[in-house]
């Protein structure tokens, strides 16, 4: 079972990602972590912040000779911009934020709770999602994130091979899959910029080459679908999830929802087992496990909530109006968010597959998977 706890203040000294249950015998590239820290610090419309910090990762445990030992791995990303001893309290909570709520439910300061709800500690996520796509890319498994719609400004993803769409996103300024929309895009976040205003969308992630089978129908807490949209829900400023067609289901009759299903021997070796569909409406996901198609799964953020032109607030000392406090904040950290989203999605199918083919080395992984397949075919 993998177990997975992140701690650190946004301005503390540093964030900490703890892993627990990482089977032994993989040799890890930390600079393949870092490659994803510092694409989650990108993007158009992000803030002061990202200029002071240059995020890389520290293996503190659970490592040696370049290899995970099976024990618990703390991977340390330290902040540059420590300075939370010398910060002053806040008093105008941010409507959005969680000043105001999680000062009243603490019982404390506001600054002892927008530092840790701050969006700083995805870093310590990505830092976990990157090792945990290593894992996955032993089985083949890839895991791609990019953004789809900024505000009102769809970017529909160009149908292309994977090499090419990285290279399209990682050249795009939002890291979209559509060069025609970024134009629009950029436009739109400078004008929010000058209208001190800060701006949302919507991200997508796909993870291809999943075997059939992981997740389970049997229990609640062990459906895939429901591990997920926990997992995703979670990340600061995100308000709504979907798998597959998601939404779209609900203004559908089922003939038009669902994947129907026929085989072909010819491609049995494929992670379908030659199950073909001609859709993947169902996102990769039926009854809470993975089907052998790739596996959907979209986010939506809210602009963030520290605006530069802020909103209307009180002083929570003296309960007069006031406007919210502004410190400094991202115009938009949409790009950031589906960097955030694709390893959190790493993260938890991780875990799903250590628990399928668990076991406490990568090689014992490995047999099993194998195993399995073999069988499957068999069925
Ligand atoms: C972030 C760092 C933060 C914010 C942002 C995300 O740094 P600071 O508060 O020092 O500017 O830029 O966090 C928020 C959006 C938030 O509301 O707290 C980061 O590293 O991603």
């Amino acid at each position: 079972m993998l177990r997975f706890f992140t701690a650190g203040e946004s301005h503390g000294k540093m964030l900490l990602a703890h892993l627990d249950g990482f089977p032994a015998g993989l040799t890890i590239d930390t600079t393949l972590i870092d490659r994803e820290l510092a694409r989650r610090q990108g993007g158009y419309g992000r803030g002061g912040r990202q200029k002071l910090e240059a995020d890389t990762v520290e293996v503190l445990t659970g490592v040696w000779h370049g290899a995970t030992l099976g024990s618990p791995i703390v991977l340390c990303v330290a902040n540059q911009d420590d300075k939370l001893e010398r910060m002053k309290e806040v008093e105008r909570p941010r409507p959005g934020h969680g000043d105001l709520t999680g000062a009243i439910k603490y019982l404390g300061p506001i600054r002892g709770v927008l530092e840790r709800a701050s969006a700083r500690e995805t870093a310590a996520r990505v830092a976990a999602g990157a090792l945990a796509q290593q894992l996955l890319g032993e089985f083949g498994v890839t895991v791609f994130g990019y953004v789809t719609q900024l505000e009102q400004i769809a970017a529909p993803p160009h149908a292309r091979t994977l090499t090419e769409l990285r290279t399209l996103r990682d050249a795009s300024p939002m890291y979209t899959l559509n060069p025609e929309a970024d134009a629009r895009i950029v436009a739109r976040v400078d004008q929010a910029t000058a209208a001190g205003d800060t701006l949302g969308g919507i991200v997508e992630v796909r993870a291809e080459n999943l075997p059939f089978g992981l997740g389970s129908h049997t229990q609640w807490d062990r459906k895939l679908d429901g591990l997920l949209a926990q997992a995703v829900m979670s990340i600061q400023a995100i308000k709504g999830v979907e798998i597959g067609l998601g939404f779209e289901a609900a203004r559908r009759p089922g003939s038009q929802v669902h994947d129907e299903i026929a085989y072909d021997e010819t491609q049995a070796n494929r992670p379908h087992l030659g199950y073909v569909r001609t859709t993947n409406n169902a996102g990769g996901l039926e009854a809470g496990m993975t089907n052998g198609q790739p596996l959907v799964v979209r986010a939506a953020m809210k602009p963030i909530s520290t605006l530069r032109r802020p909103l209307n607030s009180i002083n929570l000392r003296t309960k007069e109006p006031e406007a919210a406090a502004y410190e400094r904040s991202d115009v938009c950290a949409l790009a950031a968010c589906s960097v955030i989203v694709e390893n959190v999605v790493a993260l938890t199918l991780a875990a799903a597959f250590i628990e399928k083919f668990g076991g406490d080395s990568l090689v014992e992984m490995k047999s099993r998977y194998a195993a399995f397949l073999e069988l499957a075919r068999q069925r």
